[in-house]
């Protein structure tokens, strides 16, 4: 039986130990290369009222962590245990991708591109790992995003899904919204997220930020603005980001760059890199 602190370091070492090991955390051609550095974890407790109100902040039709495992396991939300946790993670994304990605002004680098696909495939395996070893000592476990579930929607702002990895993340503690709507993290906001629901007994993670935007030098203080110079679609600015033009950029006029790169989606992340918040959070720092 798991206490809280023993399911905590549990799951974070399988975490840990999967990014450091697995041959699916490396480039594509260079197996020398990990796409991503080490994790950052946090926990969230499912009954957290956040859960609730990302209804109203994202839609109605964002799951809570009990209705994406009740789905998932064909239950209703009822059924399942009193407590469940939420396990979120961020991958900052390799300091040699970050720098190839700074050089470049409106296409990603070949690096970045390989990240958007063979890192989330990586990450759909880390999902799936975390899922598999908390099956196999008798616990429920989904990946919301991985199960047939998931679903992305558009609305006048653009799209968005029925699980948002930031959004958990958030609840977890890892950190904050920005202005390029980015998530600002203590390992910055060039990274990918990934998340599992479970009724291991962990602990809620401490948020220490004030609001979801702290970590951004734009909502800190009215300074920086370093991403809207970064985009190459012109779709941040003062008010924020237009995801409906990021869309169009990164996945229709970047389009060609799946030929190129031998990717299914070379994604773009220009607003990422060369950046104050690139690789850590520029408003601990100050
Ligand atoms: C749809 C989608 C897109 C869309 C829309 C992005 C978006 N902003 O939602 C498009 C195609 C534009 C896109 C582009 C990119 N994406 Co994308 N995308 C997703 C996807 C599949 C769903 C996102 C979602 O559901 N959003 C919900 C909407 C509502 O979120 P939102 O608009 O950001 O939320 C705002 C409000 O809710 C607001 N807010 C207002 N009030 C309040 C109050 C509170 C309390 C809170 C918490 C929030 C809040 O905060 C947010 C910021 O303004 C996720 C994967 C996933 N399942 O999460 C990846 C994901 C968001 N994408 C990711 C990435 C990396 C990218 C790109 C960099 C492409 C690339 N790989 O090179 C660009 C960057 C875009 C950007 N500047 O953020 C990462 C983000 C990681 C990070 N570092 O932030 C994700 C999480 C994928 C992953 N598994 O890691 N993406
Ligand atoms: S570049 Fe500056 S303004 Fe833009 S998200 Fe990062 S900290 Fe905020
Ligand atoms: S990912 Fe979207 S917002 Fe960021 S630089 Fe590219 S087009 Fe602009």
């Amino acid at each position: 039986m798991f206490t809280e602190k023993t399911a905590q370091l549990f799951i974070e070492s399988e975490i840990r130990d999967f990014v450091a090991n697995s041959p699916l955390n490396r480039m594509p051609d260079d197996k020398d290369q990990p796409i991503f550095e080490a994790p950052l974890i946090g926990f969230a407790d499912a009954a957290d009222p956040l859960f609730d109100s990302y209804k109203t902040i994202i839609a109605p039709t964002h799951l809570t962590p009990r209705e994406a495992l009740a789905l998932a396991l064909h239950k209703k939300p009822e059924e399942l245990p009193q407590h469940l946790a939420v396990i979120s993670w961020i991958l900052p994304i390799a300091a040699k991708t970050r720098l190839s990605n700074r050089k470049e002004k409106s296409i990603p680098s070949r690096l970045w591109a390989n990240t958007r696909w063979y890192g989330e495939q990586f990450n759909d395996a880390l999902r799936n790992h975390v899922v598999k070893v908390l099956q196999d000592k008798g616990y429920l476990a989904a990946a919301p995003v991985i199960q047939p579930h998931f679903k992305q929607f558009t609305n006048e702002k653009g799209p968005y899904s029925n699980w948002s990895e930031r959004h958990i993340a958030y609840a977890a503690g890892l950190g904050t919204f920005s202005l390029s709507d980015g998530f600002i993290t203590a390992k910055g906001i060039a990274h990918r997220v990934g998340s599992v629901v479970t009724d291991l007994p962990l602990p809620a993670s401490f948020r220490s930020a004030a609001t979801a935007f702290s970590n951004c030098l734009f909502y800190a203080d009215g300074s920086c603005k370093k991403c809207i110079e970064r985009c190459p679609a012109g779709a941040i600015t003062e008010t924020g980001h237009d995801k409906i033009k990021c869309q169009a950029y990164a996945y229709g006029e970047l389009r060609y760059l799946r030929e190129t790169y031998q990717v299914g989606n070379p994604g773009c992340g220009l607003c990422q890199t060369k950046v104050p918040c690139e690789f850590i959070n520029p408003v601990r720092t100050k």
